[in-house]
């Protein structure tokens, strides 16, 4: 059997096994189309896939909870510990109406590879809910996060699993879950969970880090082509926690920012989106749990575009931070006949593979987002090393541990691409490192 037939054979065994998970699918496929370039050179990685493929453990688990006006909800719960080989499983948690075991199992896979590339000892995993936190009262949210959690404590601590925020799951949540578990082990933990208030833990720079990487790791893809953010326009899709810090830190490096967007339309603004209309947006999100569309009623040269995605506005780069699969090839299609010279993922797999496969024909920049969304991971980790220590540590050293992580992160991705004869071929060096790394500890720790 040649390589491209026994990754074949590992592809086709995970369709048989997991049917009906086409997000899993999909980045699985992803990562070894990548890994092929690898496995051609070194065969003896090949063991490596069918483990690879496979969660060390997948956690299902009944959330059953009380509204406000007395009636029993039963949501579904999960926590797929994909990968522990250089570190605690670590990953967020989803709290989404499309949340299913396939988009849980896709959002581990990434993990593993995406904190492999941070450097830090941290391994891959992924939970949440179907639970769907929008029009819901604090109360509820309390209520679901506390049943929630009274499961998960059997799964998560600070040396086995570390959960975090994503969809949905935001400062608030990661609030309530913390309290719930530190009643239940009566024990003070920080480090159990990341992304916690300063007032208990958390750690300064971590709700801006995932934006504002992503933006460091867009400086980086442009000073390798000397040129740089500074004048560019720029398309951001998403208007929570990752599109507000990167068109933060966007406009801070001197980039326009056009658009943001949500489930209902997109904002169009040709002024740009500024420091004072941005603090409009994230007291709009993050206070009133309000819709964009209200962006144009305060803001009335804007403009709001009902049902549809921002990719049809002309602009020079493109920020995808709201969801898997938002960049379809017709959207793909759209950014390159609007001008549109590089992508830098916010998101975790926002574009489908058809889609990626038009930035590479179009030999446009591209940043995947293993990469170029890791900051946010990362800064967690360091989260965790304040906990273990004690301390806090200053803003300016964690934007300049940061800063520096995403620039490593550009610079392994490069040379790995460079070392397999493809220039400039980020996706490909970003999977092959990550991968690298933790296949390397998986080898060193036997059959397991
Ligand atoms: P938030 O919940 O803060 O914001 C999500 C944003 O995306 C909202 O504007 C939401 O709109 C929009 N959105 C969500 N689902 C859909 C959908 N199906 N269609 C259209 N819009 C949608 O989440 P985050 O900003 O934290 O996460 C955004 C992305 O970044 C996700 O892919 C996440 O996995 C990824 N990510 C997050 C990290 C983090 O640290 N938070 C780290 C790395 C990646 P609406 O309010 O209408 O639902
Ligand atoms: O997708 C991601 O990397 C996150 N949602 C952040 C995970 C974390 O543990 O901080």
């Amino acid at each position: 059997m040649n390589t491209e037939e026994a990754i074949d054979k590992v592809y086709q065994s995970v369709l048989k096994r997991d049917p009906g998970q086409p997000e899993f699918h999909q980045a699985v496929y992803e990562i070894l189309q990548s890994l092929k370039l690898l496995l051609e050179r070194e065969e003896d990685y090949l063991d490596i896939l069918p483990r690879i493929v496979e969660p060390e453990r997948a956690i299902l688990f009944r959330v059953p909870w009380v509204t406000d006006d007395n009636q029993v909800r039963v949501n579904r719960g999960y926590r797929v510990q994909f990968n522990s080989a250089i570190g605690p499983f670590k990953g967020g948690l989803r709290f989404h109406p499309s949340v299913n075991l396939s988009i849980i199992k896709f959002l581990g896979f990434e993990q593993i590879f995406k904190n492999s590339l941070t450097g830090l000892p941290i391994g891959g995993g992924k939970g949440g809910s179907d639970f769907d936190p929008k029009g819901k009262s604090d109360m509820e949210v309390m209520r679901f996060c506390q049943s929630f959690m009274i499961e998960l404590e059997h799964h998560i601590g600070q040396n086995t699993d570390v959960p975090a925020g994503d969809i949905g799951v935001g400062k608030r949540e990661i609030g309530y879950l913390f309290g719930q578990f530190k009643r239940l082990r009566n024990s003070y933990e920080p480090g159990v969970l990341t992304g916690k208030d300063l007032n208990f833990g958390g750690s300064l720079i971590r709700p801006e880090a995932t934006g504002y990487g992503c933006a460091y790791f867009a400086e980086e893809m442009l000073h390798a082509h000397n040129d740089s953010l500074s004048g560019k326009k720029v398309l951001v899709s998403g208007s929570g926690n990752v599109a507000q810090y990167a068109v933060e830190k966007i406009t801070q490096l001197g980039g326009k920012c056009l658009t943001l967007s949500d489930s209902s339309g997109f904002i169009h603004d040709q002024d740009g989106i500024d420091e004072e209309k941005l603090a409009f947006v994230k007291e709009l999100k993050n206070e009133r749990h309000g819709r964009i569309s209200e962006y144009t009623k305060v803001f009335t040269k804007a403009t709001f575009h009902a049902g549809q995605k921002p990719w049809g506005v002309p602009a020079d780069f493109a920020f995808p931070c709201a969801t898997q699969n938002e960049i379809e090839a017709k959207d793909a299609e759209q950014l390159i006949m609007g001008g549109c010279k590089g992508i830098c993922e916010g998101a975790n797999m926002p574009s489908t593979l058809d889609a990626i496969r038009i930035y590479y024909q179009n030999k446009i920049l591209y940043g995947p987002a293993k990469a170029a969304n890791a900051g946010g991971v990362a800064t967690s980790a360091l989260e965790m090393s304040q906990n273990s220590q004690r301390l806090a540590w200053t803003r300016e050293e964690v934007d300049g541990r940061l800063r520096n992580i995403m620039v490593n992160i550009h610079r392994v991705a490069a040379e790995t691409a460079n070392e397999f004869d493809r220039p400039g071929d980020l996706m490909a060096g970003a999977n092959i490192a990550g991968f690298r790394k933790v296949a390397d500890a998986m080898k060193g720790q036997g059959i397991v």
